[in-house]
Parts: C-alpha cells; structure tokens; sequence
C-alpha cells in the first residue's frame, strides 16, 4: 500500500515562509535554468568549459547579477530573494553560482561598497547587464585561509601605482574585464581595479580540476602592473575591506549549497521509486528510507536556517558569525546529502547523465572556498568563546 508522496520542502512548508516576489523570483530563475542551463552544464562540466560571455548576458538579462543591489542598474531586490536565485542556480550546478557571486557579491559589491562614482558609473551598469565580466583576486598561493599574509604589493610611483604579485584559484579570471585585485601597501591593504588588457597583467587557467569544471579559474599574474592614481577604491582600508566583500559571497552560498542538496535529494528520491532491487522498489526498504528522511531533515533545517539568516540580513541584524553558521552548516550537510545521495544510485551515480557526483565534487570546493570549514568554525569557536584560536 502507498500514499502519495510530499517533496521535502512542503513537508517543511517551505513555501509558506515566502512572499509573493519571492516566490516568483525563485520561479522565473529556476524556469531560465530548467530551460538554458540544465540540458547543457554535464556537458560543460564534461568538457571543463563554459560559454562564459553568453552565460553573463543571459544572467544579465534574468536580472541577477547584482541583484541585491540599489541603482547602477541593479534590481535591488531582498537579501532572501538573491538567496532563492543563488539557491536555483547552484540545484543546476555550483559553477553557475559562482559566476553569479563572483560578479555580483565580490566584484560588483567591491565596486558599489567601495568604489568612487566614476568607478561606479564606468562599470556597475556594464556588470548587472553581464557585458562586463568582473573577478574577484584575494587569495594567493600562499595566502588563503590568512589573506593578511598576501604578499602582492603596490606602491605609489609619481602619480600612479604599481603592482606586482600573483593571484590564484580567482574565478572568472581569464575571461574578466575588470579584476578587483587587492594588495597591501604603505597604508595597508587596498583594492584597485584592474582592466584586462593592462600591461603586465596576465590570467591562466587552472587545468585538471577535478571539481568546479563549468567554471572558469584562474591565476593572475600582475609584472610592474601601472595604473592610474583613480584605480584604487578609495572607500576600502585594511583587511575589513576584502573580508566585508566575502560576507555577501558566503551568504549565497548558503543558500546555493541548498540548491544542490535538492537537486541531488530529488534526484535520488526519483531513482528510488524507480529502481527495483530484489523485487521491489528501492524506496520501500527502511535502510533506504532512513537515508532519505536523514536528508530530508537536514535539506529542511538548512533551508529554514537560510531564511532565517535571509530576513536578519534583510532587517540589517547580519552579522559575519551567523552567515558561518549558515555557510559551515549548509555546504558540510549539501556535501553528505549528496555523497548519501550517490550511494542510492548505485553504479549509475559515477555517471554525468545524473546530477548527483557532479553536486558532490563541486561542494568540496564550495567546502573550501569563501572560507573553508575550519576557518567557519573558528569564526564561530571565537564568538561563543570570546578566544580567537586562528594563530
Ligand atoms: P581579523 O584580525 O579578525 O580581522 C581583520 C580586519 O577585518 C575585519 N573583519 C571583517 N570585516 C568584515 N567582514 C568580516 N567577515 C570580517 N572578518 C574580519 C576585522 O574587524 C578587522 O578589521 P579592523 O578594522 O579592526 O582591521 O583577521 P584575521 O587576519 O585574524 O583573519 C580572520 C579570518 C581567518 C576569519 C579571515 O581572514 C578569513 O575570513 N579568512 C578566510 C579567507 C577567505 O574566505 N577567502 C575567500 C577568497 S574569495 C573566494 O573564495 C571566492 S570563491 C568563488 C565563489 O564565491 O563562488
Ligand atoms: P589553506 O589556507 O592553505 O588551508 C589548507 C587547510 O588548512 C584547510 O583545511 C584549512 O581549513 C586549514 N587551515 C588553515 N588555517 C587553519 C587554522 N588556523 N586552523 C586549522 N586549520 C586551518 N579566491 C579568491 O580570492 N577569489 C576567487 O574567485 C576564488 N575562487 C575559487 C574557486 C575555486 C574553485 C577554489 C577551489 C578556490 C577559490 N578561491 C578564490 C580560493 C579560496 O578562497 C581558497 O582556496 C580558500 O580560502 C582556502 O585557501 P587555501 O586553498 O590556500 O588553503
């Protein structure tokens, strides 16, 4: 005997915690993806490439990139309405995402925070309609976890700077127009954009990643890189000014890491109730179901706790140690999901024709990227301790 089945968010009522602007910027967003970037990403992701100018104008026009934003062109929409468009984007694939927060939460947020109005109205308009493609460059091959440790300097020659350094693992770095690059100087760490096409600045793409292949990452290599005295964001000092980018970046990502844990739930709920083992549906065993309601609780609880950080960002009440809480919690429990997710597949889950290693490979960069676990739970190991055990 069987009854009819409930997806894990309505067992949750899910729905009921959205208004009606959310809701229909979760649909349009997920109806664009269903339509242009799911029957395409295995391939990108097979083929470690993606059409990235296409993909940043057709986002353009679906109105997400910088969508948080006010004026320049950006929508200005709710902090939990670009949590539902990050949340759509990363179920079809993290690489997609990222490309959206990489644009919109660290480069075009560097710009918008920081920058001055010339900045501001040469390249925001450009970034939200996705003709300008911006990167993000904070970490280095020796500065990851501790960007205080970056040794790419600028120095001031006359009027103009000078930068010299490298850049690693900076998503969309080759295929950028404007590079936000940050670097210490006399007066500590400072932002300055970077045009492609500036002499001495070069970008190459990371080869035989295993992980985040529809996206594009890269090293930039910056040689006696001159720009003029304008090309620093003058309203960004210290480390505060990078490290304040990255809360908008963390907090799509909790969101994001919920798309993915979906995708892989829905995939393997599906598989269940198709696939026969010893003569009968693999949903039917209780090994199975406990797998299933284990994943079930832990996709609702992420999802109840990106809203709930979702209306303290929109009621300003945010704070960097709750957006760990959301971005530790969320990317570890998307990552079990879908290695959980895997083994209901059986064999067909090594394949690209299910979505679910593709989800589980792309969440070991999201586990370390925009702060890795560890780095999380210092974060919040120091505010329910009042020690910081970072050094
Ligand atoms: P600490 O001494 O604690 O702080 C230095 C200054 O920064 C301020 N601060 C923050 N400000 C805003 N938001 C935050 N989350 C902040 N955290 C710290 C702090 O108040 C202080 O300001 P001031 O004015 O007193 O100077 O810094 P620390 O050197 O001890 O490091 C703390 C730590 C480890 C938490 C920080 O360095 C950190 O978050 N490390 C992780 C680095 C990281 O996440 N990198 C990500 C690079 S971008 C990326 O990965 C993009 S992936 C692509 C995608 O998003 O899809
Ligand atoms: P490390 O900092 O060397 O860490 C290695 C290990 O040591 C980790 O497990 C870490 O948690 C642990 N560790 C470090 N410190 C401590 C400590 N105090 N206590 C205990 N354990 C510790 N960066 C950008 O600036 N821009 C981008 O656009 C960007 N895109 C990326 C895209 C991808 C696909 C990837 C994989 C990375 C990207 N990054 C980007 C870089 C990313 O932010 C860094 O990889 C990350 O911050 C970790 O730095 P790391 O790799 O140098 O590791």
């Amino acid at each position: 005997m069987t009854s009819p089945s409930l997806h894990p968010f309505d067992l949750f009522g899910i729905d009921t915690l959205l208004n009606d602007e959310e809701r229909d910027i979760r649909d349009t967003v997920r109806a664009m993806s269903d339509r242009d970037l799911r029957p395409h990403v295995a391939d990108w992701f097979e083929r470690g490439s993606i059409p990235a100018r296409e993909l940043a104008a057709q986002l353009g026009e679906l109105g997400v990139l910088g969508m948080h934003l006010q004026g320049y062109g950006c929508a200005g929409t709710s902090a939990v309405a670009y949590g539902l468009a990050c949340l759509e984007l990363e179920a079809v694939d993290s690489g997609l995402r990222s490309l959206v927060s990489v644009q919109g939460s660290l480069a075009m947020y560097a710009i918008w925070k920081y920058g001055s109005r010339e900045q501001k109205e040469r390249w925001l308009p450009g970034m939200a309609a996705g003709r300008f493609i911006g990167c993000f460059g904070l970490t280095e091959p020796d500065a990851g976890s501790d960007p205080g440790a970056m040794r790419t300097h600028a120095r001031r020659d006359g009027g103009d700077w000078v930068l010299n350094g490298t850049k690693m693992w900076i998503t969309n770095g080759s295929v950028a127009d404007i590079a936000v690059v940050w670097a210490r100087t006399d007066d500590g760490v400072r932002g300055f954009l970077v045009p492609a096409g500036t002499p001495g600045f070069t970008a190459h793409d990371i080869r035989h990643k295993v992980s985040l292949r529809a996206s594009v990452t890269s090293e930039l290599v910056l040689e006696d890189v001159r720009l003029p005295a304008d090309a620093v964001l003058p309203g960004a000092r210290g480390l505060s000014g990078p490290l304040g980018c990255l809360n908008e970046a963390r907090f799509g990502i909790v969101f994001g890491a919920v798309g993915a844990a979906r995708d892989c739930l829905e995939t393997a709920l599906a598989y269940a109730a198709d696939r026969t083992v010893f003569d009968r549906p693999l949903a039917g065993f209780q090994l199975t179901q406990q797998k299933l309601a284990d994943m079930t609780l832990e996709l609702g609880k992420g999802m109840l706790l990106a809203l709930q950080l979702g209306r303290l960002k929109d009621a300003g009440r945010i704070t960097p140690e709750r957006i760990s809480l959301g971005k530790l919690n969320n990317v570890r429990e998307a990552l079990e999901i879908a290695r959980q997710c895997r083994t209901l597949l059986g064999a067909n889950g090594i394949t690209l024709e299910y979505p679910v290693i593709r989800h589980a490979n792309n969440l070991e960069s999201v586990l370390t990227y925009e702060g890795t676990s560890e780095v999380h739970t210092l974060v919040i190991g120091r505010s329910v301790t009042g020690v910081p055990a970072f050094r």
